[in-house]
């Protein structure tokens, strides 16, 4: 697999050469939008993809195509080796004991799904609780809500601050010995914060409780050590991390992996069938029912390659020098509110500007090839804890540079003058 990032340059925002040679493998960051250069801020929603993923990509469907696991032919253990090293590396990326502690799903919703309908329905009775914060995104609200639906059981919610903090005497007190599953979100997708999970999964398993991250905006912007947090579940998708659509990553402890039932039945997922008894396969594939995302994976151990290749400490880096300027930079503008203001804050930064409506702000900042999104980012309950309808949105990435910044803050003058 070729890394696309050979050179190890000196890497701060100043050294601009660094991050060029960056932008430089991301192809999409060249094309204009609306006759102006594409300015991408909506990295939280879905990252841009190097030239080494979208050529894996490319390289298997002309080179190796062919279904894994299953044939003894050529193309089938070419297939099969670049699935199972996209597994390999993705275990080493996020420091799992062991690549079968690595589930392949489509993408942070489908893990969390998973988790609840194989684990926790299974082991929930009327009157316990599952317990969530209020920052959660819709795909880890909606999937308790039906197993609470299904069981009796009881759906509790940790509050947050008027900073968007979680508040931690409430955590405290709320992890009672009726809760029997927590899952929270590592970073926030619309307010920013960073959560402190190590300390909340200690907390959670002081009392015995298990603990699922969802860590979707986590992985291309923190380095991540699954063992060292000690967290039972972690999933992220493969597409916030310059790989792919429709791939994602179930990481789960072995002790909970082998007691869950298969969450589809099918192909791969079996020893033997008859039509009395069927024996499922081991962990991993006692999960991944029929024939996977072979090109997915396989692009996705070429994304980690790619972060590795650059490294995530100096990501950090960059993308909290970028965070500051751009707050400090949109705090200069008159009546720009920053809902999302945490101590601990990853590069999202979620705003509104008096009197006009976010739509309106994306539609018209649309207009000088500035991308950044706009709604309620699948988080409505935060919305409504900010008593608002909906924010603008603007989430970095490695490649985005202050000039950028510099240009959305220009965009949004303008949004201004057309309001005044
Ligand atoms: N959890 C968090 C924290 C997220 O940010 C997202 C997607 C998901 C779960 C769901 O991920 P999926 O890949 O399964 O869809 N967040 C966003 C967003 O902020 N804008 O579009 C998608």
């Amino acid at each position: 697999m070729k890394k696309a990032v050979e050179t190890v340059l000196p890497f701060t925002s100043k050294s601009s050469h660094a991050i060029e040679r960056i932008r430089a493998d991301f192809p999409i960051l060249k094309r204009e939008v609306n006759g102006k250069p594409l300015v991408y801020l909506d990295n939280a929603a879905t990252s841009q993809k190097p030239l080494s993923v979208i050529e894996t990509l490319r390289n298997y469907y002309l080179e190796d195509n062919s279904n894994i696991h299953r044939g003894v032919h050529h193309l089938s253990q070419k297939a099969t080796e670049g699935y199972e090293q996209g597994r390999k590396n993705i275990a080493s990326f996020i420091g799992a004991a062991e690549p079968e502690e690595i589930i392949f799903v489509r993408g942070t919703t489908e893990g969390i799904n998973l988790v609840a309908h194989s684990l926790v329905k299974e082991m929930i009775k009327p009157g316990d609780e599952i317990l969530i914060t209020g920052m959660e995104h819709h795909s880890n609200i909606v999937p308790w809500q039906i197993v609470c639906e299904q069981t009796g059981a009881k759906l509790s919610v940790v509050p947050i601050n008027d900073k968007g903090e979680i508040i931690f005497e409430e955590y405290e007190k709320m992890l009672t010995s009726n809760v029997k599953f927590v899952s929270i979100v590592h970073i926030s997708n619309s307010l920013g914060t960073v959560n402190p999970i190590h300390t909340m999964i200690e907390m959670a398993h002081d009392k015995g409780i298990p603990v699922l991250i969802d860590g979707a905006q986590t992985v291309s912007h923190m380095k991540i050590d699954v063992k060292d947090l000690d967290c039972d579940f972690f999933v992220f998708s493969g597409h916030k991390m310059f790989g792919p659509t429709g791939i994602g990553v179930l990481y789960g402890k072995r002790k909970y992996l082998e007691m869950m039932s298969p969450y589809q039945g099918g192909g791969d997922m079996i020893k033997s069938v008859t039509f009395e008894k069927t024996i499922y396969n081991d962990i991993p594939y006692k999960f991944e029912a029929g024939t996977p995302n072979i090109a997915g994976v396989t692009a996705l151990g070429s994304a980690v390659d790619y972060i590795n290749g650059v490294g995530l400490d100096r990501i950090y880096q960059h993308e909290q020098e970028l965070l500051q300027y751009a707050t400090e930079s949109l705090l200069n503008i008159d009546g720009l509110r920053i809902i999302g203001t945490a101590k601990n804050k990853s590069a999202v930064i979620s705003f509104m500007l008096e009197g006009i409506h976010p739509h309106d702000i994306g539609t018209i900042i649309d207009l000088e090839g500035v991308a950044i999104r706009t709604g309620h980012h699948c988080t409505q309950p935060v919305m409504q804890r900010f008593g608002i309808p909906a924010t603008a949105r603007a989430s970095f990435a490695v490649y985005n540079t202050k000039e950028e910044v510099d240009v959305l803050i220009r965009g949004l003058d303008k949004v201004k003058k057309v309001f005044q």
